[in-house]
């Protein structure tokens, strides 16, 4: 499946996957030895485990989202770029009838499958290895197809740069290589999104398509409903830095209370605007799942106030006081557990919830949707790059604090961390990913960034190394400078 390199959106249109050699993945120089080095290295593990080698080798990146946060599953575009950390994979067709999974880093236990297609996966005993059995689903594999797989992955885990999905994408990457399989990268982000969904978590399109879609030195404007990627060149003189808070978000295990919490809520959100701007409530308990479902009746309702912000309706039609499931009843006609009854994961979220507070889920929505509109435009605007980058920065302000205020995606650790970039020369900075825990992303000029980095270190993580919580040789793999990289591959080795 050697393609051509189309440019157009992202490459969407190519197949994947594509084989290809190191150096388009990696560049040149010390990267790709250092790539060499893990591959060959993945290769010899692969040998010493399974007695054979690796029919091939897939790559997936992680990513980090610029702007657009919690908004892809209520439909609304977002703006990621993929980060040179990646999951790795070496793989061969095996007899036994086992999916075997093994990782380079001894600290995960090896996993063993069953080699069936139509086995579901062990949500409630959360294992490493799920995310590859994940990345099974989204292909028709017809019968029982054993595999041997040795993994490694460098895209810190719980950090909001979603190893997770680039453990899926690589693993799904991988097994298509395995069975000559390829489909257009759109195909993939939109099969892999459904996919990771297998994990228990309800997530968005986002991580998916970027680690699928990405090209090398772009950001991407991700549009879903159908899945679209346009290339965004960032200005120049701008660097994105990435640091860890330290706190891990364990987004499988507390999907009830956190994420899928606000997905719920979310949906929730909408159906009351819904009804509350004339909808049949039955209609929209039947048809409305996600807030972009409404924007047009938000948005005509503001027209009458001489806006065309849906936040206005929101203002005007939800209150601020957190609602009880009893009111959200009285008003969509239906108690909860029916509303989602067909969805487990769901009815996880209403038995642990107390309140809802859709005001504030819905405000973060339509105000994070614009912003990334807002960032979008900036870049591809006339200002000079000095001006754009100062805007850039203000936008990751007010998304960090929408996700903090509104959203309640944050943690102290976050908190203090995005403080310590905005006072020590970020432009701007926000949490990234699903929050909770995880990495901040800030927006730094070019020339101050080994000086930032020195200042972080200094103000953030020196009283965390002298408490034990990381070691000071490890400080480069939770703070690093990171630019645009490319998307999933294979190679043939
Ligand atoms: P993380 O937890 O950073 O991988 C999650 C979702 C995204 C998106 C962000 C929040 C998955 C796989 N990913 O990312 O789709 O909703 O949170 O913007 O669940
Ligand atoms: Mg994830």
């Amino acid at each position: 499946a050697q393609l051509s390199s189309g440019n157009a959106g992202g490459g969407e249109a190519e197949l994947v996957p594509t084989l290809t050699s190191l150096e388009p993945v990696y560049g040149g120089g010390s990267q790709l030895d250092e790539a060499r080095l893990r591959f060959s290295r993945l290769g010899e593990r692969f040998q010493a485990v399974y007695g054979a080698r690796p029919a091939f080798f897939a790559r997936s990146p992680g990513r980090v989202n610029l702007i657009g946060e919690h908004i892809d599953y209520e439909g609304y575009s977002v703006l990621p770029m993929a980060i040179r950390q990646d999951m790795i994979v070496a793989i061969r067709k095996a007899d036994g009838g086992q999916v075997r999974v093994s990782n380079v880093d001894d600290k995960y236990p090896v996993c063993v499958y069953p080699a069936d297609p139509d086995k579901e996966i062990d949500i409630k005993n959360h294992k490493w290895g799920h995310y590859f059995m994940c990345g099974s689903k989204g292909i028709d594999l017809g019968k029982p197809v054993g595999l041997d797989v040795v993994v490694d992955g460098t895209v810190p885990q719980g950090s909001g740069l979603s190893s997770s999905a680039a453990f899926v994408c690589s693993a799904t990457i991988a097994i298509m290589g395995v069975l000559e399989k390829n489909f257009p990268k759109k195909e993939v982000a939109q099969f892999t999104c459904l996919s990771e969904r297998h994990i228990g978590t309800q997530s968005g399109g986002m991580d998916q398509a970027i680690s699928i879609m990405a090209k090398s030195g772009f950001a991407e404007l991700i549009d879903f409903n159908p899945i679209h990627a346009t290339d965004v060149q960032l200005p120049s003189g701008g660097t994105f830095v990435i640091a860890h808070c330290l706190a891990e978000s364990k987004k499988a295990e507390t999907a009830a209370t956190n994420y899928n919490n606000r997905v719920v809520e979310c949906r929730l959100a909408a159906i009351v605007l819904a009804i509350k701007l004339g909808m049949d409530a039955k209609k929209a308990v039947t048809s409305v799942t996600t807030l972009s479902d409404v924007e047009g009746l938000c948005v005509s309702f503001a027209g009458k106030e001489g806006s065309s912000d849906p936040g206005v309706a929101v203002k005007k039609l939800l209150h601020e006081e957190p609602y009880t499931a009893e009111e959200i009843e009285k008003i969509a006609g239906e108690s909860l557990t029916s509303v989602f009854k067909s969805s487990q994961t769901s009815l996880d979220v209403i038995k642990a919830a107390k309140r809802y507070k859709l005001f504030q889920r819905a405000s973060h929505v339509y105000s994070e949707a614009r912003r990334v509109y807002a960032f979008r435009d900036t870049v591809s605007s006339k200002l000079s790059d000095e001006d754009k980058l100062k805007k850039l920065g203000d936008l990751m302000n007010e998304s960090h604090n929408s996700c903090s205020v509104l959203y309640e995606c944050s943690c102290p650790e976050l908190e203090e961390l995005v403080k310590v970039c905005r006072d020590h020369g970020a432009l701007g900075a926000r949490l990234t990913g699903a929050g909770w825990g995880g990495c901040a992303v800030a927006l730094v000029k070019e020339p101050i960034v080994p000086q930032f980095i020195l200042n972080l270190k200094e103000m953030y993580y020196k009283s965390r190394i002298d408490r034990g919580v990381i070691k000071q040789s490890d400080l480069g793999l939770y703070v690093f400078a990171s630019k645009p990289s490319s998307g999933a591959a294979i190679f043939k080795l």
